[in-house]
Formats: C-alpha cells, sequence, structure tokens
C-alpha cells in the first residue's frame, strides 16, 4: 500500500478507501487466502493513517466475512470453502453426509425441549392441540466450519426426550426404531438475515438456501418437520433426472 498513491484521491472516508484497498489486494493475489494481514499498527505506519481508521476498516471487513480474526494470531483472509455436493435422492442426515466426505460434525445448541406447538407444527405433525413438541435447533458445523442451520420439530412419542440428541438425531431416531423412510424436501432461496449470517459467520445479505424436510416413518406417519437454513456458498444440491418411461 503506497500511501501516496490513494490518500486523498477517492472519495468516501479513509476507512472506507483503505477497506477497498485491501479488498482490491485479495482480489488480486496479492493478499492470498489464509494469509495474514500486517498488524494494526504495521498498516498505520505504511498508510500513515490512525489506528482507528485502520482498525474500523478491519472490523468491517471481518463483518463483511472478508477477515477474519483467530484468537492470538492475528487477522487472516478468509479462505473460501470447499464446496459440498449433495445429493437429493437420498434420505440421509447431515452427519452421514459430513462422515462420508471424512469431515466430523459438531453442534451449537441453540434450543433443545419440549414446547408448546406452533399451528404449523400441529398442523403437520399431526398433533392435537394439548400435545407438546420436541424442537431442537443448532448450529451444524463440518470440519470446524458452521454449514448450517437447523431447527427440527417431532412429536413427543417419536423424540421424548429431545436432550438426548447430543450429536445425530437419525442416529437417535434408529436406536428406538423410528429413522424416516421417506422425505418430501423443498428449497427455496433466500438472502441471510443478520442474525443467521452472523452465526453461519458469513456477510450480512449472502445467499442462503432455506430447506424444508417433512420426513415419514414405514407407517405413513409424518415423523420430523425440519427447516433448514444451508449457506449458498458451501453447497451445491444434485439430483439425478431420468426420461419417464
Ligand atoms: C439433515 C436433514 C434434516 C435432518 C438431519 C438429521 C436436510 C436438508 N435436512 O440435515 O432434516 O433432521 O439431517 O441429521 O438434509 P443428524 O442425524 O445428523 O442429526
Amino acid at each position: 500500500l503506497d500511501p501516496e498513491e490513494w490518500l486523498g484521491q477517492k472519495a468516501g472516508p479513509r476507512y472506507v478507501q483503505l477497506r477497498r484497498r485491501i479488498e482490491e489486494a485479495i482480489e488480486n493475489g496479492m493478499l492470498p487466502p489464509d494469509s495474514s494481514l500486517p498488524s494494526e499498527r504495521e498498516i498505520a505506519e505504511i498508510t500513515e493513517l490512525s489506528r482507528v481508521t485502520v482498525r474500523k476498516a478491519i472490523q468491517e471487513l471481518v463483518k463483511l466475512g472478508v477477515l477474519e480474526q483467530r484468537q492470538g494470531s492475528g487477522t487472516f483472509v478468509r479462505a473460501p470453502v470447499a464446496k459440498v455436493e449433495q445429493s437429493l435422492s437420498q434420505l440421509t442426515s447431515f452427519t452421514e453426509d459430513m462422515r462420508r466426505r471424512g469431515l466430523e460434525t459438531t453442534s451449537k445448541w441453540l434450543e433443545r425441549g419440549v414446547f408448546i406447538p406452533s399451528p404449523e407444527e400441529v398442523l403437520t405433525l399431526g398433533l392435537a392441540t394439548e400435545d407438546s413438541v420436541a424442537r431442537i435447533y443448532r448450529l451444524r458445523e463440518a470440519g470446524g466450519q458452521p454449514m448450517a442451520l437447523e431447527r427440527a420439530s417431532l412429536p413427543l412419542d417419536i423424540l421424548p426426550n429431545p436432550v438426548e440428541v447430543t450429536r445425530s438425531l437419525y442416529e437417535v431416531l434408529e436406536q428406538s426404531g423410528n429413522r424416516p423412510v421417506r422425505a418430501v424436501q423443498k428449497i427455496s432461496a433466500i438472502n441471510l438475515e443478520p442474525s443467521e449470517a452472523e452465526l453461519l459467520g458469513v456477510a450480512e445479505g449472502t445467499a442462503g438456501l432455506s430447506i424444508q424436510r417433512i420426513s415419514y416413518l414405514e407407517s405413513g406417519r409424518v415423523a420430523e418437520l425440519t427447516k433448514s437454513i444451508y449457506r449458498g456458498d458451501a453447497y451445491d444440491f444434485v439430483a439425478e433426472l431420468r426420461l419417464s418411461p
């Protein structure tokens, strides 16, 4: 960064100018993915800007998901995630999908327990109005990366004890003989809400996929209503199509 080159040349506050310069350096490969940025002090020296201005530019890029701060080791250029290619023709669980790719899964629990059902849950899960519903809401991570936000609702007789789910919901259902055998899935495009983007570690307004899965037991009963938000930058959904006979 040559201060002469840009100071006073571009419109807008100085921290915005610096932000753009850093973005350009990333785009043209001067700052490759995973590389570390000089310290705030160094950047302030090179650019002859105040540390407050430098900090503001960096904070903004962190918020936008362009840079990330790693505890004790500084600021880095965020590497884009490797895309996951997910088949749409098999009824698998997140844990199984990721295990197949050699990735360990973890969950951050946002909600897990027994609740009064919403009208939608009553209708979809075929509950009586006085019934309660089991809900689990979690941030799902694979290989340390946040991948999806998932909100699952199940009838209590199918999942009597939601806190029992510590890793895989489908594993728990399998053990009680309630593993779904069929599901209907609907996928829609969305822009992530600020709170969702923050949890998923991406910039506000980033594209996401909203996926609703209603799954059924062998008996035809609804086992699960799950609403998920998947990172648009981390997933490709793939289906095989055949000419109908
Ligand atoms: C998948 C399913 C979700 C299911 C979960 C179980 C989609 C869009 N959703 O994420 O409906 O509840 O797997 O995963 O595929 P688990 O057994 O790892 O908890």
